[in-house]
C-alpha cells in the first residue's frame, strides 16, 4: 500500500550538469531519436513511478496519449520533493527535472532497480521536450512548475491544498529532435502490460484522451504472464510453479510451466527489462533445470542408469518460464546491452530454483512424474533427428560438395558481399537465376510450402528436405537439437538471406513458415541483421515508351496522375509473371531495389504473434494471413 513520508532531507541532493549535452546528443542518452527513442521518453518517466511502487510508496500509474500531441504520467507515489535545497536554495523538484542524473542520487537507501535501457531520469525527458509540466502533491499542498526545453519556465507555485501524494510529469517531445513525434498506442500498450505482469498489483491504465482505454492490473504476476502466454496449449500442471527467493541482494522471481508443446519459451528479465539475450541468470536457470530433472529422473528410475543423461533442450521441451530478476548494479552486455553480465547472479539463481524444483517434485508427484516422461519422449526423439541429419549430412557428402543439388550457388567465397534468394517455386527460381548477378547472388528454389516448424519435432523437421537444403545452403548449423554443435553465426555462408515470394496469400504463408523458422532455429541470423524480405511491384505501369513500377496502391495512383490518362496497368499477381530482366531491375539489382530488413523489436511479441499464426486455431491462421497477404510490412516480426 502507498504511504505517505516526509522525512526526505533535500540536503541529500547531489548536484550535476545541466542538460546542453543532452540536446546535442540526445542518442547518447535514450539510444536513437526514432521510434524508439520517442517511446523511451515515456518509460523514462514511468520508471520512475515504478521504482516508487517498488519501494511500496504507489500502486496506481495512469498514462494518457493527449490531443496536443503530449503524453502525462501520473502515480501515486510520494511525490517529487518541493522543499529548498539547503545549498543550492531552489527546491528540489527543480533539481530533479533540470539537472542530469540528479534523480537517482536522491534517497540512496531505498532500493532502485527499475530503470530502462539507459536509465537517465526524468530530466532527459525535460531537455527533449517542447515543453513539459509537473504538478506534484505532497506536504499538503499542490504544485506545479513548467518548463520549456529542460529549462525553467516558471517558478515553483503552491497552487492549492491537497492531502494526497504524486506526481504528474506532462511533456510535449520537440518535434526538432525525433523524427517522429506521434505515439504508437500498441508500442507503449505491449511494454505497460509487460510492466503490469512483473510488478503484481500494480494498476496501470493507457489512455487516449477522447479515444481507447486500457487498464493492466495482475494480481498474479508473472504467474498470471506464463498462464497468459501457454493459452492455447495444453499445460502439463495444474497451475505454473512461483519461485520467489533472495540471496545477497539479488531477487529472484520465476514461473514455470511444462505444455505439450514441442518449442521453449523462456522470457527473462533484470530490473524490469527483457534480457532478450539471457546472460547469466539464464544460465543458472538452465543448469538447476537440467541438474535438477536428471537427478529426480534417475531417483524414479524413469531414467535407468544405464541411459545417458538428459540434455538441456530436453528438459526445456515445451517450458514456458518467466524469469524476473533484481539486481543493485546489473551489468549489461552484448550487442543490444541485453546480456545481463553479472557473474555472481548464476550460482544464486541456480540455488534459489534448485531448492523450489526439489520442492514441487517431492510435493506433486504425479506431476513431476509426466513432466519427466516428457523430457525423456524429447529425448528419444532428438536422438532420432541426429540419426537422420547424420544420414543427410553422409548423403551429402556422397553427392559432392555437400550443397544441395538445387541451389545455384555464387562465384563469391565471401559472406559479407554474398546474397542468397531463397525463392517461391523452381519456375520463379529458374527466372530469378537468369536474371541474377551470379557473382554475388545465389538461388534457392524451394517446391511447394515447407514444414510448419511450430507443430513439429525437431526430428521431423530436419527429415523434411526443404528445411535441411535451406540448413545446409547457409552453413551456419541450427539451435534447438544438440547442446554443443549448435547455430554458429561465424560460418554463415552469405550475409543477406532475402525472402522472396508472391504477393499472395501463399506467399505470405510461405514467407511466415520461412520466418517461423528462421526464428526459432536460427533467431541470430535475425538479430545479425542479416535477414530481409524481397519488395517485387505490385503494379507496372506504361504509357507510350514510358514505363513505371509501382510497389503499393499509393505508388500507382502518383504514377497514374504522373503519366496522365489512358495508362495501362499490369498487376503482377506473382514472380512468375515477371522475366528475368524485369525480375532483376524490380527486386533483386542492389542499386535499385528496397530490401526490408527483418528485425525483432520485440521476440516476446514476434512469439504470440507466431503462436496465433502457427498453433492450432485454423480460422485465426487463415484470418491472420489473408489480412496480412499483401502487407509484408505490417507482418508483426
Ligand atoms: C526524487 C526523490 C524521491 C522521489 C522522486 C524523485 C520521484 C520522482 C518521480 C518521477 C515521477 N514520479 C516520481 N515520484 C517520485 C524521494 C522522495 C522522498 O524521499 O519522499
Amino acid at each position: 500500500m502507498p504511504s505517505k513520508s516526509d522525512d526526505y532531507k533535500a540536503d541529500q541532493i547531489q548536484v550535476l550538469e545541466g542538460l546542453e549535452a543532452v540536446r546535442k546528443r540526445p542518442a547518447m542518452y535514450i539510444g536513437t531519436t526514432g521510434e524508439s527513442g520517442l517511446h523511451h521518453l515515456v518509460y523514462e518517466v514511468v520508471d520512475n513511478s515504478i521504482d516508487e511502487a517498488m519501494n511500496g510508496h504507489c500502486d496506481t500509474i495512469e498514462i494518457i496519449l493527449h490531443s496536443d500531441g503530449s503524453c502525462s504520467v501520473k502515480d501515486n507515489g510520494r511525490g517529487i520533493p518541493v522543499d529548498n535545497h539547503p545549498i543550492h536554495k531552489v527546491p528540489a523538484v527543480e533539481i530533479v527535472m533540470t539537472k542530469l542524473h540528479a534523480g537517482g542520487k536522491f534517497d540512496s537507501d531505498t532500493y532502485k532497480v527499475s530503470g530502462g535501457l539507459h536509465g537517465v531520469g526524468v530530466s532527459v525527458v525535460n531537455a527533449l521536450s517542447l515543453w513539459t509540466k509537473v504538478e506534484i502533491h505532497r506536504s499538503g499542498g499542490v504544485y506545479t512548475q513548467s518548463y520549456k526545453k529542460g529549462n525553467l519556465d516558471s517558478k515553483l507555485k503552491k497552487i492549492g491544498d491537497s492531502d494526497e501524494h504524486g506526481t504528474t510529469v506532462r511533456f510535449l517531445p520537440d518535434k526538432g529532435i525525433f523524427e517522429t513525434t506521434e505515439f504508437d498506442y500498441q508500442i507503449l500498450r505491449n511494454r505497460l502490460r509487460e510492466l503490469a505482469y512483473l510488478n503484481a498489483g500494480i494498476r496501470i491504465t493507457l489512455s487516449e484522451e477522447d479515444g481507447k482505454s486500457q487498464k493492466f492490473y495482475y494480481k498474479g504476476g508473472i504467474s498470471q504472464y506464463v498462464a497468459f502466454l501457454n493459452r492455447g496449449k495444453t499445460a502439463l500442471m495444474s497451475e505454473p510453479l512461483y519461485v520467489n527467493g533472495e540471496k545477497d541482494q539479488v531477487q529472484v522471481e520465476a514461473a514455470l510451466q511444462w505444455t505439450t508443446a514441442f518449442r521453449e519459451n523462456i522470457h527473462t528479465f533484470t530490473n524490469n527489462i527483457a534480457t532478450r539475450e539471457g546472460g547469466t541468470h539464464l544460465s543458472g536457470l538452465r543448469t538447476a533445470l537440467t541438474r535438477s530433472i536428471n537427478n529426480i529422473a534417475r531417483k524414479r528410475n524413469q531414467l535407468k542408469e544405464k541411459d545417458p543423461p538428459l540434455d538441456g533442450n530436453d528438459v526445456r521441451e515445451g517450458l514456458t518460464v518467466v524469469l524476473s530478476i533484481k539486481v543493485p548494479e546489473p551489468q549489461f552486455e552484448g550487442q543490444t546491452k541485453t546480456k545481463l553480465g553479472n557473474s555472481e547472479v548464476k550460482g544464486i539463481v541456480d540455488t534459489v530454483m534448485t531448492e523450489s524444483l526439489s520442492n514441487f517434485f517431492a510435493e506433486n508427484p504425479s506431476d513431476s512424474q509426466i513432466i519427466i516422461s516428457k523430457c525423456i519422449q524429447a529425448f528419444q526423439a532428438r536422438e532420432a533427428a541426429k540419426k537422420a541429419r547424420d544420414l543427410t549430412r553422409r548423403k551429402g557428402i556422397l553427392e559432392g560438395g555437400g550443397l544441395p543439388g538445387k541451389l545455384a550457388d555464387c562465384q563469391s567465397k565471401d559472406p559479407a558481399v554474398s546474397e542468397i534468394f531463397i525463392v517461391e517455386g523452381d519456375s520463379a527460381g529458374g527466372t530469378a537465376k537468369q536474371g541474377r548477378d551470379r557473382a554475388t547472388q545465389a538461388i534457392l528454389p524451394l517446391r511447394g510450402k515447407i514444414l510448419n516448424v511450430e507443430k513439429s519435432r525437431i526430428d521431423k523437421i530436419l527429415g523434411n528436405t526443404e528445411v535441411m537444403a535451406l540448413i545446409t545452403a547457409m552453413g551456419c548449423n541450427i539451435t534447438g537439437v544438440e547442446e554443443e554443435d549448435e547455430f554458429e553465426l561465424e560460418n554463415a555462408r552469405y550475409h543477406k538471406l532475402v525472402i522472396m515470394t508472391d504477393a499472395d496469400v501463399d506467399g505470405a504463408h510461405i514467407r511466415t513458415l520461412l520466418l517461423t523458422f528462421l526464428y526459432r532455429h536460427m533467431e541470430d541470423l535475425i538479430h545479425a541483421g542479416y535477414v530481409y524480405i524481397a519488395q517485387p511491384p505490385l503494379y507496372k505501369i506504361t504509357k507510350g515508351k514510358k514505363m513505371d513500377y509501382a510497389y503499393d496502391d499509393s505508388q500507382l495512383k502518383k504514377i497514374k496522375s504522373k503519366f496522365g490518362s489512358g495508362c495501362a496497368v499490369q498487376r503482377y499477381k506473382g514472380l512468375g509473371e515477371m522475366n528475368a530482366q524485369q525480375l532483376w531491375e524490380t527486386t533483386m539489382d542492389p542499386n535499385r531495389r528496397t530490401l526490408l530488413q527483418v528485425t525483432i523489436e520485440d521476440a516476446a511479441e514476434a512469439n504470440e504473434v507466431f503462436q496465433d499464426l502457427m498453433g492450432d486455431d485454423v480460422q485465426k491462421r487463415r484470418e491472420f494471413i489473408e489480412a496480412n497477404a499483401t502487407a509484408v510490412a505490417n507482418l508483426d516480426i
